[in-house]
């Protein structure tokens, strides 16, 4: 009997949970594809990396989440190469070599500059950006160094990496409120082929884009 009632207010508890969980967010998923481009996909020149962003077409706000992200500096390489964050996250710039490193950023959007420091083995300096965009990171000491960060004031990105064989990857952004949003890509080399697409996200439903990254002169 008491076996039976346990699990009675077992199935209860989980049947609350299920309907005080309501889907209020769709997802959006897809490809990227590489067309009539050869991407090297590995080396310190690797072009691996795309981003694939929405932007929200309705106001927003989007706390950033807790914690921090990191970015290493290792045998004179920055890692990631490639880094997507949301506006008011610290970063952590590691220094994990045995040299001095500095960084100092180039914003693209307005070619204003930002050196945060040199710093020694092991040291750490954090940065929160304020302000969304693209952006190099580069080091002063060793002028080959240097990442790639895109800067977005929603959680709605992600960071995928291309197959060397199929030149594609697939991506899926999930918890997307419902609304209208544009998809966009960003690549170190390529562009995206055509317009960032319009899509309407609904709850519980899953938007499929797929995407063409091509040279700027078949991108139009
Ligand atoms: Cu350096």
């Amino acid at each position: 009997m008491h076996t039976c009632n346990s699990n009675f207010f077992l199935s209860l508890l989980f049947m609350t949970l299920l309907t005080a969980v309501p889907v209020r967010a769709g997802v959006v998923s897809g490809t990227v594809s590489v067309q009539k481009a050869k991407i090297l996909t590995s080396g310190p020149k690797s072009q691996k990396d795309v981003i694939v962003f929405l932007e929200p077409q309705t106001a927003g706000m989007y706390p950033p989440p807790a914690g921090h992200v990191e970015m290493d500096q290792k045998g004179l390489v920055f890692m990631p190469h490639v880094m997507a964050v949301q506006k008011g996250t610290p970063v952590d710039f590691l220094n994990s070599d045995n040299d001095r490193h500095n960084v100092f950023f180039l914003f693209e959007n307005t070619g204003a500059t930002l050196d945060i420091g040199t710093w020694g083995p092991g040291e750490t300096v954090t940065h929160t950006f304020e302000e969304t965009g693209p952006l190099v990171a580069l080091c002063q000491l060793h002028l080959e160094m240097a990442a790639h960060i895109l800067v977005f004031d929603h959680p709605f990105y992600q960071v995928a990496e291309l197959n060397a064989q199929t030149q594609s990857t697939g991506f899926k952004i999930t918890d997307v409120p419902a609304g209208r949003y544009l998809v966009n890509v960003w690549h170190k080399k390529l562009k995206k082929k055509g317009k960032p697409e319009e899509i309407v996200v609904e709850k519980g439903k899953d938007v499929q884009v797929d995407i063409i990254i091509t040279k700027s002169k078949y991108a139009k």
